[in-house]
């Protein structure tokens, strides 16, 4: 993956959705988004061979679309799909495990300067660091941490990606782009967005 890819990365779920999650996915590409990570969470996630399914439709979107594919936390269905890449939290498969089975990128979700580090050591690809401000859609978010801290982390490791993750929307993008990080994930601004056109450039910074 290139650094660019990470500056406007949408992740998504069914759950997640308003509309027909693959009508949203194409629309977000459509409007430019250049990173789509599928995170299939909640008590109404697809399982089994109905997520497969899902998951390979979705790939193939952003196959035509030639943007990389991510799964969240799942090293078995990235490995199977042969996704480009691969997101972990700290709680999920530690980084050397999935790296000895998973041959794409991975990214590692890091909320203090020694995760980070650790991770780097790794060999991760990039970062995540959030959340940036209050979310709703992760269940079990930590505290925000606003932009001091992606700034600093910034700082610290200029060589490691990062992207900033958590409550970020048009309307509050400007600060966080303003840390030096390469990107920004979101979920609700684009999933909820009445024009995603629109809310992509915007969050690429592109108008105000
Ligand atoms: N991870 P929204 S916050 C998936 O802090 C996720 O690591 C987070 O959704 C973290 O853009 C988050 O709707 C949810 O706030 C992001």
């Amino acid at each position: 993956m290139k650094r660019s890819d990470l500056a406007v990365y949408f992740i998504m779920g069914t759950e997640n959705c308003v509309k027909a999650p693959l009508q949203t996915l194409e629309e977000a590409l459509a409007a430019g988004i250049t990173m789509f990570q599928l995170r299939e969470k909640g008590s109404y996630a697809l399982k089994g061979e109905a997520y497969i399914q899902f998951a390979r439709q979705c790939q193939a979107l952003c196959t035509q679309y030639n943007v990389p594919f991510v799964i969240n936390d799942d090293v078995a269905l990235a490995v199977l799909l042969e996704a480009d890449g691969l997101h972990i939290g700290q709680d999920d498969a530690q980084l050397q495990i999935a790296k000895a089975q998973f041959k794409g990128f991975i990214g590692v979700s890091v909320h203090t300067a020694d995760e980070m580090a650790t991770a780097i050591d790794g060999g991760c690809a990039y970062v995540g660091i959030g959340p940036i401000y209050a979310t709703s859609s992760k269940a079990d978010a930590k505290v925000p941490c606003h932009t001091a801290f992606p700034k600093a982390m910034h700082e610290q490791f200029p060589e490691c990606p990062i992207v900033a993750i958590g409550g970020i929307e048009a309307s509050n993008v400007a600060p966080v782009l303003a840390t030096g990080v390469d990107g920004v994930a979101v979920i609700s601004a684009i999933c909820h967005s009445s024009d995603i056109q629109q809310t992509v450039k915007q969050l690429k910074g592109e108008t105000i």
